[in-house]
């Protein structure tokens, strides 16, 4: 009997600027001069962030912080690609993507100092609250594309999470409705190789994320996840094939966390230095870096004044942060659910008296 041929599971591997900063100008998206620089001093701003608010969370200034150096150009380059009214549904590692998302720097740091209301949505974005537990954001993301497309309203919602999360029931589920449906939802997968100490390859016994798409019906693409001109061009896409009523798409952003999981973990216990300083290697902000500087859109003096300027706004936003009341500790139990429950008033009786 001849064997039937299927489809291959193969998908397409992106990348516009390599670590030379060296430009496919084929596969280039189009984007302005300016453009191309506001990309820049978000990326530059964004980093600036990170690190601030690291040391802030060693000196006991912040409660705890989640960074994200190495996948600045998987937020901001999605996040450009994005109407201010389509929604986001980001996961603990999307700090600099709700920052690209005009979120106030103030609140972002409220939340990770433990007041909640650091989360609530700027009145001009829709920016749903970020998600610790790893995955369920995925399917709240295809709910509300889903709205949108019954209301037709032509938004669409992007949602981002990890390599860790595809092994979720969640991910099947959020994927599968959203093909079934044609949702427009478009998943954003930030695959940095490690899930706190588990290796991509303990994941999934799949080559790629991506190819995952392709068993539920559509289109999923891998791209160079330190190449802000690639995440864009693929996102921009995916964002324009989801507002016309295409359907969703499953972006891979291959990158790598060039920092420790959280601030409470040391990354060097389970990943070798030689892969973490090969990684830094493709470092997406001094691959922009070369590529303005051989198009002239950047010199000595730009690149220093955006970094004093990042160093400012920054720390304006540390300032305004410092000076806001902490909140009340008893609102852990007041607004977990809208009504406390009986065991609830009795812990909090316990812990505050009457
Ligand atoms: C449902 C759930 N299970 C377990 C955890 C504990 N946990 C926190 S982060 C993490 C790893 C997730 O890795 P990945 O999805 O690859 O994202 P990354 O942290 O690498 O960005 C785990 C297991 C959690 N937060 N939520």
């Amino acid at each position: 009997m001849p064997k039937k041929v299927l489809k291959e599971f193969r998908v397409e591997y992106l990348q516009v600027l390599d670590e030379k900063g060296s430009c496919d100008e084929t596969l280039m998206p189009k984007l302005s001069n300016d453009e191309i620089k506001k990309l820049y001093e978000m990326l530059v701003l964004i980093r600036v962030f990170d690190q601030k608010a690291f040391n802030m969370q060693r000196q006991g200034r912040l409660g705890t912080y989640i960074q994200f150096k190495g996948q600045e150009a998987c937020q901001v380059g999605s996040a450009f690609a994005l109407n201010d009214d389509d929604f986001i549904f980001p996961m603990y590692r999307n700090s600099g993507l709700l920052i690209a998302r005009k979120h106030p720097m103030v609140q972002v740091l409220q939340y990770w100092n433990g007041d909640e209301r650091g989360l609530k949505s700027p009145p001009n974005v829709n920016n749903f609250p970020i998600s610790i537990p790893v995955g369920t954001q995925e399917i709240h993301a295809v709910g509300a594309a889903w709205a949108a497309k019954l209301r037709n309203t032509r938004q669409v919602a992007a949602t981002y999470f990890g390599d860790g999360a595809t092994s979720k029931g969640d991910f099947h589920e959020a994927m599968n409705f959203a093909g079934v449906f044609q949702i427009p939802v478009v998943f954003v997968c930030e695959n940095n190789q490690y899930a706190i100490s588990v290796p991509r390859k303990k994941q999934t016994h799949s080559e790629t994320i991506a190819q995952k798409a392709i068993a539920y019906g559509f289109e999923g693409i891998q791209v160079d996840g330190m190449d802000i001109f690639a995440v864009y061009k693929a996102m921009k896409d995916a964002v324009e094939k989801a507002r016309s009523g295409n359907g969703p798409t499953l972006i891979e952003c291959f990158t790598y966390r060039l920092c420790d999981h959280s601030t409470s973990d040391d990354a060097s216990k389970y990943r070798p230095k030689e892969e973490a300083d090969e990684w830094a290697k493709k470092d997406s902000i001094e691959r922009l870096e070369k590529y303005m500087r051989k198009k002239a859109l950047l010199d000595d003096a730009y690149k220093e004044n955006v970094l004093i300027k990042s160093k400012d706004i920054v720390e304006k936003a540390v300032t305004e942060f410092e000076k806001l009341p902490l909140p009340d500790p008893k609102d852990i139990f007041k607004y977990v659910f809208a009504e406390m429950t009986p065991q609830q008033k009795e812990e909090m009786e316990e812990m505050f008296g009457n």
